[in-house]
């Protein structure tokens, strides 16, 4: 195999990249000090996280004057995500931090005022030049192709500035603003978005920039959107409740309202429901064409020594076949290992993100933290798990998975807790409920609500939340729309809607009726009863704009 030099001195968690490029058929040499850059014939840096942090400990290991040789001499760069980010002269997020200035542009913050930021999703990419010189594009990327994007800071276009002076320019559109999506010129090429997240489209990025592939003719059937439809698409994710069954096997499971055992039956009454292996479900959905897949370890292996964590190995797998973004949550918390040593939560999280995954997703210690939040009169410890990992990964990589129940009240007047007037009165005809936040698979309550913990979490740096109803799950009755609109209107990052979903049209009404920023489904994809293809073709049908999947097609 050809081989490709990968910098990766300050993330860490890199293995869906490693695995995107053996796909595409080359091999990783790591660099692993200054000195080596000088061998190099391809290099790839990627990054996630805070600018300031990458491009300190780049000059701190002192990478950045041997990579602004490299570049020099011609030979490929690749920057991938704070990788592009590096190129530029610096950002708003680390004002007194300087980029290598390769290219004169600065990044500022999404407007968070308009929409939800971090921006997380699939957007597209398309070259400025496309439909005015020939429909060219570059380095295998394709208008009407979707890539992963995870960011907050954005380089924002400005028309014709980098074009005038030999840049080949790709933008996306996120709310009202057009940022930088990536950019090539000569020996560098770039990008904001993770081609190794981003399916075949991504794929064939890496491929092009591998194989040195500049300028390409678009085939006219793929070359330019035929509708006025551009920004990101509805997010679709198909979610896997893991544990072990009562013959210790690893399988996927789902509840009815968290009840996850077979009733009635005298056969299988009281069993683990088992629907299937998780590695070979993950699998099966990417190719139907999820935009991510969340492992949600249901049961906390407690007598697994932390390095041998099953969810370990099925996260390693798992990202040699799938690339899209992965989730793992459950258990991710400070921990005592089986031999009494203390492991932080950090640690827990890098082990996850050093076997495949993209974000870790918390629950009941989201719910403690903002407990102790709101104690301390909303000062942050710095110790949370939230807070440690988001400081280490960004807060892209930080999850928090909710779990509320609705508990109905007279009026808002018998409760301290946010209240919502409810189009579905409980059978005592009251009409004002609040959402209780529950922990332990939601077999303890606690007096939290839920826009009071979204609003601790999102203080605390998280990334996304993940909102599930223990009332609708596995009841395929539809989303809970009051829920998620509640949630949104407290919180500005993104929110999942999930738990309900059981038809296609579930999906159109939550992103019609709510601002939700991704819906989840589990139950009707592991039964069978529809395929994520279902849902994103009906979405189409109905005019959403959803990610298409694509076949393996040469750059
Ligand atoms: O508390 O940090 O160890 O995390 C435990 C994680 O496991 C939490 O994210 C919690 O939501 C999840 N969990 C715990 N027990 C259960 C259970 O089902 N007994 N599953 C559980 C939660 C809910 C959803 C589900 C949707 C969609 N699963 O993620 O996938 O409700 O289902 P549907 O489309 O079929 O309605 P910690």
């Amino acid at each position: 195999m050809p081989t490709v030099h990968l910098l990766d001195y300050v993330a860490g968690n890199v293995r869906s990249l490693v695995n995107a490029i053996n796909k595409v058929g080359y091999e990783v040499e790591w660099v692993r000090s200054p000195s080596d850059l000088k061998n190099v014939e391809n290099l790839i840096l990627p990054g996630v996280g805070h600018f300031g942090h990458c491009l300190s400990q780049l000059s701190r290991g002192g990478y950045l004057q041997p990579i602004r040789e490299h570049i020099n001499s011609g030979k490929p760069f690749m920057g991938i995500c704070v990788g592009i980010q590096a190129l530029f002269e610096g950002s708003e997020e680390d004002p007194d931090v300087a980029g290598l200035g390769v290219v004169p542009v600065r990044m500022q913050k999404f407007n968070a005022e308009t929409k939800s930021v971090p921006h997380i999703g699939w957007n597209s990419a398309t070259n400025t030049r496309v439909g005015s010189s020939g429909d060219q594009s570059f380095c295998g990327l394709n208008p009407s192709s979707k890539y992963y994007y995870v960011h907050s800071y954005a380089a924002l276009y400005q028309p014709d500035v980098l074009e005038r002076d030999g840049w080949l320019v790709a933008t996306a559109t996120y709310g009202e603003e057009k940022f930088i999506g990536a950019i090539a010129r000569d020996n560098i090429f770039a990008t904001q978005f993770h081609p190794e997240k981003s399916g075949q489209a991504g794929l064939r990025t890496l491929r092009a920039f591998l194989e040195g592939t500049k300028l390409h003719t678009l085939t006219p059937e793929i070359s330019i959107p035929t509708k006025e439809k551009t920004g990101l698409t509805r997010r679709i994710i198909a979610c896997l409740d893991v544990r072990t069954n009562d013959a210790g096997d690893l399988v996927v499971t789902k509840g009815d309202q968290y009840d996850v055992r077979e009733k009635g039956d005298m056969e299988t009454g009281g069993q683990v429901r088992n629907l299937g292996k998780p590695v070979d479900m993950a699998r099966k959905y990417y190719e139907q064409g999820a935009d991510e897949v969340t492992f949600l370890n249901i049961t906390s292996f407690r007598n697994c020594p932390v390095a041998d964590l099953p969810m370990l190995e099925i996260l390693r797998r798992t990202s040699e076949t799938v690339f899209v973004p992965l989730t793992i949550g459950g258990g991710i918390r400070d921990t005592v290992d089986t031999d009494g040593t203390y492991i932080p939560a950090l640690d827990v999280a890098t082990m996850y993100f050093k076997s495949g995954a993209d974000k870790v997703s918390i629950g009941s210690d989201a719910v403690i933290a903002a407990e102790e939040y709101y104690e301390a009169g909303e000062v942050l410890s710095g110790k949370t798990a939230i807070e440690t990992i988001s400081k280490a990964y960004g807060n892209q990589a930080v999850v928090v998975s909710v779990d509320p129940k609705r508990v109905y009240v007279n009026s808002p007047e018998d409760t301290k807790h946010h209240t919502l007037e409810t189009g579905y009165p409980d059978a005592a005809g009251q009409t004002f409920c609040w959402y209780q936040c529950t922990i332990k698979g939601g077999r303890e309550t606690r007096d939290m609500d839920v826009c009071q913990l979204a609003k601790a979490v999102e203080a605390m740096g998280a990334g996304e939340i993940l909102l599930n109803c223990i009332d609708k799950d596995g009841s395929n009755s539809g989303f809970d729309l009051e829920l998620i609109n509640h949630v949104k209107s407290a919180v500005t990052i993104p929110v999942i809607a999930s738990s309900g979903a059981g038809i296609p049209k579930h999906f159109e009404e939550v992103f019609d009726k709510t601002t939700t920023d991704a819906a989840l489904g589990a139950g009707m994809f592991h039964r069978g009863e529809y395929t994520v293809g279902d849902v994103k073709n009906y979405l189409d049908e109905k005019g959403f704009l959803v990610r298409k999947i694509e076949v393996d097609g040469a750059c």
